[in-house]
């Protein structure tokens, strides 16, 4: 396939994202001329990725790449990639929850999996952190139904719900829940606590930033002594966290938690890093209510904590998201017994992408 020809695509909303869909066998082999393809595709580097096909913010500025699994536990392999919209770059070194509820619905879409009835289960391997999911979404007449009730804080109307069950995301990145060996730690003299449940997150009372937690993203975005401060707080977390020099990396995120004020159990601010969330990952929401949940972590005296078996509802900027997640105690610190959250997914347009010249 050339880029005269163009690369067939799937444009797909995914949860509260949208990215372009592809099949790994439609791309370039080699991960450089893959990378260096896609940047051409969505538009980047550029503040508004006008000649790509990019929407000119993180959450819209995604991709993923699709193919049969060679494992024998999945259908196929999802391989995330987090694209700048400014600067050029592309890294595989985060996953993305929200992206994932559209590769169940494109699996069956091009083919790689048959339909399985009246709704139909996809195996997926998250080549990012090797660790599993099984996407289940209505397929009436072996067709996928994107229509639904299912109602997303973050996206008007509803949609057909996609049940996400996880296996293998805690320390997916990092090798650990808690990736420190503690619940509790102090970087750059504040309170954190370092989680990863699928996405490596540093969670921070908005308090001990001088923040109340309830601020919209625009406000947060703008405040330039809180933007230095959660950066320098971000590079001490990941040294804790063993993650390296994260200095030009999206992971760790960084969540500023506070008391809950809409009835849920704790009220959340993610920095992506840099961007602020306009509500909520799925994996980093999965990741909030772990840490929240492991006592003596920092969320967990602000939250109104669920009762075990109920939904964990987390507050957002838009509204909430309810996860269900499980954490027990156990002899080398907590485990995670259950992580599962609904989404929905839409296809918007399938055709062929037509990457910009090279600049
Ligand atoms: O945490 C944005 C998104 C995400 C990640 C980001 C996500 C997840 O909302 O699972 O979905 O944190 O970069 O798309």
């Amino acid at each position: 396939m050339t880029a005269v020809e163009g690369i067939p695509c799937l444009l797909m909303r995914g949860g509260t994202s949208k990215g372009a869909y592809f099949l790994a066998s439609d791309l370039p082999a080699d991960p450089d001329e893959r990378d260096e393809l896609l940047l051409r595709i969505m538009g980047t580097p550029d503040p508004r990725q006008i000649d790509g096909l990019g929407g000119a913010h993180p959450l819209t500025s995604k991709v993923a790449v699709i193919s049969p699994s060679p494992d024998g536990g999945a259908d196929v392999d999802y391989l995330f990639l987090q694209l700048g919209v400014d600067t050029a770059f592309v890294t595989s070194r985060q996953n993305c929850g929200n992206i994932l509820a559209g590769v169940g619905p494109f699996a069956l879409e091009r083919g790689l999996v048959p339909a399985g009835g009246d709704h139909t289960e996809v195996r997926i391997r998250m080549i990012n952190t090797n660790s599993f999911a099984t996407a289940r979404f209505a397929t009436p007449g072996g067709v996928v139904d994107y229509d639904g009730g299912l109602a997303t804080d973050g996206v008007p109307g509803t949609a057909g719900a996609i049940r996400l069950n996880f296996e293998g995301t805690a320390g997916s990145s990092t090798g650990a829940l808690f990736p420190s060996g503690r619940v509790l730690d102090r970087a750059a003299d504040v309170d954190v606590t370092c989680v990863d449940n699928g996405m490596p997150s540093v969670l921070l009372r908005a308090a001990d930033l001088g923040v109340t937690g309830d601020e919209p993203p625009e406000e947060l975005e703008a405040d330039a002594n809180l933007a230095a401060r959660l950066a320098e707080l971000r590079l001490a977390a990941a040294g804790l966290m063993g993650m390296g020099d994260v200095s030009g990396a999206t992971v760790p995120k960084l969540v500023l938690l506070a008391p809950p004020r809409a009835g849920g159990a704790i009220a959340t601010r993610s920095f992506l890093p840099a961007r602020v969330h306009t509500s909520i990952g799925v994996l980093g929401a999965l990741t909030v209510a772990a840490g929240v949940l492991a006592d003596g972590s920092v969320g967990h005296d602000l939250a109104a904590l669920p009762p075990p078996g109920a939904p964990f509802r987390i507050e957002h900027p838009s509204g909430h998201f309810d996860v269900e997640v499980g954490v027990e105690p156990s002899a080398d610190g907590f485990t995670v017994t259950r992580s599962a959250a609904l989404r929905t997914a839409r296809k918007l347009f399938e055709g062929r992408a037509f990457p910009r010249p090279r600049l």
